[in-house]
């Protein structure tokens, strides 16, 4: 009965002393938010110390910031609130039996791009954590993106196995999922709206305490524990599901020898009441840690918690898995175009040099995690390229599995190229001068593959080239300006 949590609670009054798991790009902020707010006695940003992560308790207790990147804000926050002594970094998780609440924002990246499994070990060892040292009437909220069903499945068991309470009764537990981007880190904490979700009614109210806090503009939407992991999975599946969609209209444009750009200007000019065309852009593929997951935490949770009630047509893939597969193949039509573009020029990809233009997944940003480069990287190499890669954002010396030989010398990756593959947006990719880069490539007629809509068809093809772009039908057939070197 969760009466009995509700006496807990008042017993215990206001919240006071804050818990929080994960010293990353969203606990972070998330505990400074917290130290920062009216009311708030302590938070302990909770870090292992381990070989890896734990030089950050030290730094942070410095007051220096251990992420990377601009975020504004975050470097004054975090000395404002070390030096008032509201928040504190420790690896001493007995300090959790003092906590009024505590919350988890842990990755849970993919265990193998293969299988599209999340590896929830750091998270469920973070849950353990809590529940050794868990107390009565105490509130836990995992902020996480996870599959829909883990707070009040795994999650509840994990922490009435290691406590010996039982939630709802005993102790609160609730889901608000973080919406959070680098390089906005507090101002998406404290603007964006917050869903809330507690397995009880009770529990929902008590994280509602907890997030009101640190919303400015930001308001607290309330719903059950379930709704909230369906909420932030089901967003980043629509947006996936958006892209698909503008993705499969430039395939079918290149078909029909029109260009997408022209559609997609079209059909996003109705506009009026009640009227709404969410058209996003075409591209050569989609990357990084939310768009490429979400969507099978969605699928795992209809199929763990709703199998024998789903009615759906009998036979037919999910959608949200079938637009997963439309952006995955971006890539693979990449290396279509490149091999076209390389015929055109009486090349093929076996024993061509490929310039690879963008390792990050996304533009101006060092960030490569899951990026459409890489099966277009590994493809070409396999289909006997010799592929070099230029990115000026992402660092060699840190970014993980980064190819051999990736170049910040953009003229050194071009030199001698027979083909140049964009695959990211970057702004330095906007400002080629086609008689430069065929200078650089050293042969009469190089290809240029524009995966991010980065060039002018007609000055590329003017120079020589032969040209090819996502969504471009209307320039991919041209022919090609016979021109010596
Ligand atoms: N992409 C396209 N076409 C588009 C937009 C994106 O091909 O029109 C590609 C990008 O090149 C990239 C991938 O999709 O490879 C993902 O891009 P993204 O802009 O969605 O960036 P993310 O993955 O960082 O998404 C985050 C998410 N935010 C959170 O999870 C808190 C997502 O929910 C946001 O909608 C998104 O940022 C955003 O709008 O910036």
């Amino acid at each position: 009965m969760t009466t009995n949590l509700t006496s807990l609670i008042k017993q215990r009054g206001p919240i006071r002393t804050i818990g929080v798991f994960g010293m990353g790009y969203v606990g972070i902020p998330a505990a400074l938010l917290f130290a920062n707010a009216p009311g708030t006695e302590h938070v302990y940003g909770f870090q292992r110390d381990s070989p890896t992560s734990g030089y950050k308790i030290a730094m942070l207790n410095r007051g220096e910031s251990p992420l990377k990147g601009e975020e504004p804000g975050l470097g004054d926050l975090l000395k404002k609130v070390v030096s008032a002594g509201t928040f504190s970094c420790t690896p001493d998780f007995s300090k959790v039996a003092g906590c009024d609440a505590v919350t988890l924002a842990i990755q849970t990246p993919f265990r193998d791009k293969k299988d599209l499994l999340p590896d929830f070990t750091p998270l469920i060892e973070g849950i353990r954590n809590v529940g050794r040292h868990l107390t009565p009437g105490t509130l836990v909220v995992l902020e996480s993106t996870i599959t829909p069903g883990t707070t009040a499945g795994m999650a509840r068991e994990i922490l009435e196995a290691e406590s010996g309470l039982v939630a709802g009764e005993d102790f609160a537990l609730a889901h608000a999922p973080e919406r959070v981007m680098v390089g906005r880190l507090l101002r998406n904490i404290r603007e964006h709206d917050r869903c809330v979700g507690g397995i009880d009614e009770v529990s929902t109210r008590r994280a509602v305490e907890l997030y009101s806090r640190v919303l400015t503009t930001g308001q607290v939407i309330p719903m059950t524990a379930t709704a909230a992991e369906v909420t932030k999975t089901a967003e980043n599946t629509f947006r996936d599901l958006q892209i698909a969609a503008i993705n499969q209209l430039a395939l079918y444009c290149e078909a029909m020898g029109i260009n997408v750009y022209d559609v997609r200007a079209g059909v996003a000019s109705l506009k009026g009441e009640g009227i709404t065309r969410a058209v996003l852009w075409p591209g050569a593929g989609v990357g990084g840690h939310c768009l490429t997951k979400d969507t099978y935490h969605l699928e795992r949770g209809v199929q763990q918690l709703g199998p024998d009630d789903l009615d759906y047509p009998t036979g037919r893939e999910s959608l949200y898995t079938l637009a997963r597969g439309i952006n995955d193949f971006m890539p693979v039509h990449m290396l279509r175009l490149t091999e076209s573009a390389l015929a055109q020029a009486g090349k093929t990809l076996e024993g061509a040099k490929i310039a690879l233009l963008g390792w990050a997944f996304i533009n101006d940003s060092d960030d490569a995690r899951n990026t459409p480069s890489e099966p277009f990287y590994e493809m070409a190499r396999a289909a006997g390229a010799e592929v070099r890669v230029h990115d000026p954002w992402v660092d060699p010396a840190t970014a993980p599995d980064v190819p051999a030989g990736l170049s910040r010398d953009l003229e050194g990756v071009l030199e001698g190229a027979d083909a140049v593959v964009v695959f990211a947006g970057h702004k330095e990719y906007r400002g080629l001068v086609p008689a430069r880069v065929r200078e650089l490539c050293g042969c009469a007629h190089p290809a240029i593959i524009d995966g991010r809509n980065v060039v002018n068809p007609d000055v590329w093809i003017d120079a020589g080239f032969a040209y090819r772009g996502i969504g471009r039908g209307d320039k991919n057939r041209h022919i090609i300006e016979k021109m010596a070197l």
